[in-house]
């Protein structure tokens, strides 16, 4: 009997001197985003949760929650439910946690970020790794960049081509107000709404239009919905981040952080090239397939732009003081030295 004794005591020492050992991980760890596949939203979320399975030799298995279903859909919620630990890991829009992490309305102010090489020099610049930092502060542990990607304007009704076209129509936003301020200084009347809510409100003619990233306008189909008209403004980009929540993170090995790590930046650097795909560099062919479908697409000149610029430089200035003038002006310097 003793000697079974000092053995279990033996045991449980040995146990404790053990840093943190593969039996407390979970089954399952829960990752949340907005769409699934094959929106390049989605496929980075699965290719990260795969590269986790395939790195860690399945010890930390991940399952990917699409249409934000851990927080009913709310994706101004996401954020919370992450700190809280409803949801383990995510990959989620700047815009979505705006609410709680008031610096990331930063890729929402209007009209500051002209190019692809705008938004890259803000998340792989001093930028980037202030926010970093900033999130890092809030029980999460941020790991990589991604991208959702240049929200364009699209409606039911007309052309837009200068900021008076914008008059009087209903436009689904999304959840900063920042958005409100910038629709409604544009003359627009917004309502923000979650887009699990925005696709029965477009094709009900509820509201008239909404803005959101090509790949999600041609995935989500939303000429099916009576979006006849799209206009290339570039006003915003909205970069995605690839999050673990603390406590989460702080129960694997060193050795299974590092492949987390290593699998959020590889998943993530394929997922800014998907994002990507059809619009950058020369290749067109997503705008091809939207005007195939019976889709106007209005390119705005330099000068048609700066009309929309001015209507919203108040908007901008405001903001920048909410966000943080020293923040914003070290992403207007690393853009200017692109
Ligand atoms: O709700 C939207 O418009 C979306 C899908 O782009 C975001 O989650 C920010």
């Amino acid at each position: 009997m003793l000697r079974v004794k000092s053995l279990l005591a033996g045991l449980a020492m040995a146990a404790l001197a053990l840093p943190a050992v593969a039996a407390e991980y979970k089954d399952e760890y829960r990752l949340s985003t907005v769409v699934g596949k094959p929106f390049p939203w989605g496929e980075g979320g699965e290719r990260w949760a795969e590269l986790i399975r395939e790195k860690t030799d399945g010890r930390i298995n991940v399952k990917m929650y699409p249409g934000v279903s851990l927080v009913n859909g709310d994706q101004t919620r996401e954020f919370t439910a992450l700190r809280q630990g409803v949801i383990d890991l995510a990959v989620g829009s700047t815009i979505n946690w705006s609410p709680q992490v008031k610096e990331l309305n930063l890729f929402s102010l209007p009209f500051l970020m002209p190019d692809y090489a705008a938004i890259d020099a803000l998340t792989k610049g001093p930028v980037g790794e202030s926010l970093f930092e900033l999130l890092a502060e809030k029980d999460v542990v941020p790991l990589a960049w991604g991208e959702n990607g240049f929200r364009e304007v699209s409606n039911s009704s007309r052309a837009i081509r200068t900021p008076e076209d914008m008059r009087g129509l209903k436009m689904r936003v999304v959840g900063s107000p920042l958005f409100n301020d910038t629709f409604t200084a544009l003359g627009a009347n917004p309502t923000q709404m979650s887009w699990a809510d925005a696709q029965p409100a477009l094709s009900t003619g509820a509201v008239d239009g909404q803005e959101n990233p090509l790949s999600i306008f041609t995935v989500a189909k939303l000429h099916t919905v009576g979006q006849d008209h799209v206009t290339l403004w570039g006003y915003v980009a909205d970069p995605l981040i690839f999050v673990v929540n603390q406590e989460v993170w702080e129960s694997w090995t060193p050795e299974d952080q590092q492949a987390v790590r290593e699998a959020a930046l590889q998943a993530a650097e394929e997922q800014v090239a998907l994002a990507r795909k059809g619009l950058a560099d020369g290749d067109e062919n997503l705008l091809k397939d939207i005007e195939a479908n019976g889709v106007t697409v209005t390119r705005l000149s330099d000068e048609e732009k700066e009309a929309f610029r001015n209507a919203t430089r108040a908007v901008y200035d405001a903001w920048a003081e909410r966000i943080g003038p020293e923040l914003v002006k070290q992403a207007e310097d690393s853009i200017a030295a692109r």
